[in-house]
């Protein structure tokens, strides 16, 4: 069994990964289907996205039952098939714990919905509202109120979409149900969970307004974040679930934590959890209320991307925590054009932030296409399929001011469905993802940009995540070794070594399309492992063009033998 901090995970977000009945939808016979190509690139696991039934207003996020398989995507017998082919080949399953909410759907709210006296009222958060208006002033994650109206003047609480009630954890009872779906796939033989925004399960007691001061809705923060019970609550997960079983792995998703949050929820001696994503790095250049303010204009510079690698890895290092490393995920555009240039460096910068996510500290994650190098794909608005895109771009409109056409194209720009339209794994039509018009729109550069052409060609960007992977599974250090960087202050390149006993790497990315140069604060010397297009002898003053990228393995020089000097006044004896 591979731990936490050997695996390499691939997520998968079903709905785009591989149509196998040709309804234009991904499910799981497409996902089995697809097995060997996942364990020739490499990967040791799979997080899987909802698979849930749902009725899809956020494409699973919105769970109506635990226990069963949206039929779109199969049935449980399906799920079982999966989990022993993933058996078969040593591939483990993390699913998606999506606990912070349901869907309105599920049976439990449709019972608060319908019958006052119903027991699960108190499974969620209905309220009063004050002065005709919502019960408070919290800004939902996808734009507008927080609150959703039950009748006249009652309300319940949906930090994310209007269909998405947050559960109210304080009832142990949801607790014990949520634990119980947890013992329910975990007795299948499931490895463990990624947990979606399960640091937001604690809500400030008394919901009471943020900034009740300033007018409009306030993004709650650090009123649905990060609260003191989330620890508690994860405290009492663990022994009562992870504790029962061997080797489960488990991840917080982790939204907006702080350093200090994610430190005490991965440290081990706390008893939490595994591992925690953060958002630093996919947060860079947003305005204060998230990803739809535009007003920073999403800029941010190498100089940034510096400081947040080394706050994260150099408290790993300090603190005992430990993160996950991810660039791409279903929530945001592909990172290759928000942090690469795909018009000039296409395969230098795909190749260079591949080796950067992987050389950290931390557990690396792939997103599905990313692989490949699959780009975004700027759709019209008409072919948005996004809540979060479409709500947030009227909320812009209203709370911001933004002309309807500018919102659309910041929406076009930022939105979700970037990162899910359907996997290009061949050059047919379709892009072998399906024999049928796509559930979503298809990128048409799947002609160029495929898994076929990849695997064939040794320069790919496929072949050099393949690369990656091996890398990471032969050489210790490189997993659990310690992270110091150097050259600290250079503008544009990256530099930092990992090391354990004996054994040192040195790896050095230019962040940047323009060349820089550089003077390494130290000599070094060093056998190349990797590189992305220039093999480059190790010295002390360097060039880089832009994007390059290097991996050494560093070589201990031989130290000169002091030399004795017998005759000298210190040895005379
Ligand atoms: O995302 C939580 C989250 O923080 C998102 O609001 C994210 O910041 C935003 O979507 C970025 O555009 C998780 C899931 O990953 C997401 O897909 C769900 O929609 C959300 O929770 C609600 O379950
Ligand atoms: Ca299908």
């Amino acid at each position: 069994m591979v731990d936490f901090k050997h695996s390499v995970v691939y997520q998968i977000w079903p709905r785009s990964f591989k149509d196998s009945n040709n309804d234009g939808i991904g499910d799981i016979q497409g996902i089995i289907s697809k097995l060997d190509y996942l364990k020739n690139l490499g990967i040791t696991c799979i997080w899987l996205s909802p698979i849930y039934a749902s009725p899809n207003d956020d494409y699973g996020y919105d769970i109506s039952d635990y226990y069963a398989i949206n039929p779109e995507y199969g049935t449980m017998d399906d799920f079982d098939e999966l989990l022993l082919e993933c058996k078969n080949r040593n591939i483990d399953i993390l699913m998606d714990l999506v606990a912070n909410h349901t869907s309105t759907e599920h049976k439990w709210f449709k019972d608060a919905l319908n019958n006052p006296s119903s027991p699960y009222r108190d499974f969620y958060y209905f309220k009063e509202g004050v002065n005709h208006r919502e019960p408070n002033n919290w800004l939902s994650f996808f734009g507008g109120s927080s609150w959703t109206k039950e009748s006249d003047n009652s309300y319940y609480l949906t930090s994310f979409a209007p269909t998405q009630a947050d559960l109210n954890w304080e009832n142990e009872k949801v607790r014990e149900e949520i634990y119980n779906v947890m013992k329910f796939y975990l007795n299948k033989g499931i490895r463990g969970f990624r947990m979606d925004v399960i640091n937001c399960i604690d809500k400030k007691p008394g919901l009471p307004d943020k900034n009740p001061n300033k007018k409009g809705y306030q993004f709650p923060d650090d009123y649905i974040l990060n609260g003191p019970k989330v620890h508690t609550y994860l405290k009492e997960m663990n022994e009562k679930v992870m504790s029962k079983y061997d080797g489960v792995i488990t991840l917080a998703e982790g939204c907006m934590v702080t350093l200090q949050d994610a430190m005490n929820y991965t440290n081990p001696d706390n008893k939490e959890i595994d591992m925690c994503f953060h958002f630093d790095l996919s947060t860079l250049g947003y305005g204060s209320l998230g990803k739809y303010d535009f007003r920073k204009f999403y800029r941010f510079n190498a100089s940034d991307i510096k400081s947040i690698t080394r706050k994260w890895q150099n408290a790993m290092m300090e603190h005992h925590g430990y993160i996950a490393n991810f660039l791409s995920n279903h929530d945001n555009m592909r990172h290759i054009e928000r942090y690469g240039d795909i018009k000039l460096y296409y395969l230098e910068s795909a190749k260079a932030f591949a080796l950067y996510n992987f050389m950290l500290y931390g557990t690396p994650f792939i997103y599905q296409g990313e692989e490949i190098g699959m780009t975004n794909l700027k759709l019209d608005y008409h072919e948005w399929k996004d809540y979060e895109a479409i709500n947030s771009v009227q909320a812009m409109h209203d709370m911001l001011h933004v002309p309807l056409p500018i919102a659309k194209k910041i929406g076009q720009y930022v939105t979700r469905d970037n990162a899910r339209t359907p996997v290009q794994w061949s050059s047919e039509d379709y892009a072998g993802f399906s024999t049928t018009t796509p559930w979503i729109k298809l990128n048409p550069n799947y002609t160029v940009i495929n898994a076929e052409d990849c695997i064939k060609d040794p320069q790919s960007i496929y072949n050099f995540y393949k690369k990656l992977i091996e890398l990471r599974k032969n050489n210790e250090a490189l997993c659990t070794g310690t992270f110091k960087e150097l050259n600290k202050d250079h503008k544009s390149i990256l530099c930092f070594k990992r090391s354990l006993g004996e054994d040192e790497y040195f790896i050095m990315i230019n962040l940047t399309k323009q060349a820089s140069d550089i003077t390494l604060d130290e000599p070094l010397q060093g056998e190349e492992l990797l590189h992305n297009g220039l093999d480059k002898e190790l010295r002390r003053v360097m060039k880089l063009a832009p994007f390059e990228a290097h991996l050494y393995k560093l070589i201990k020089k031989e130290e000169p033998q002091p030399k004795v000097a017998l005759h000298s006044s210190k040895y005379r004896v």
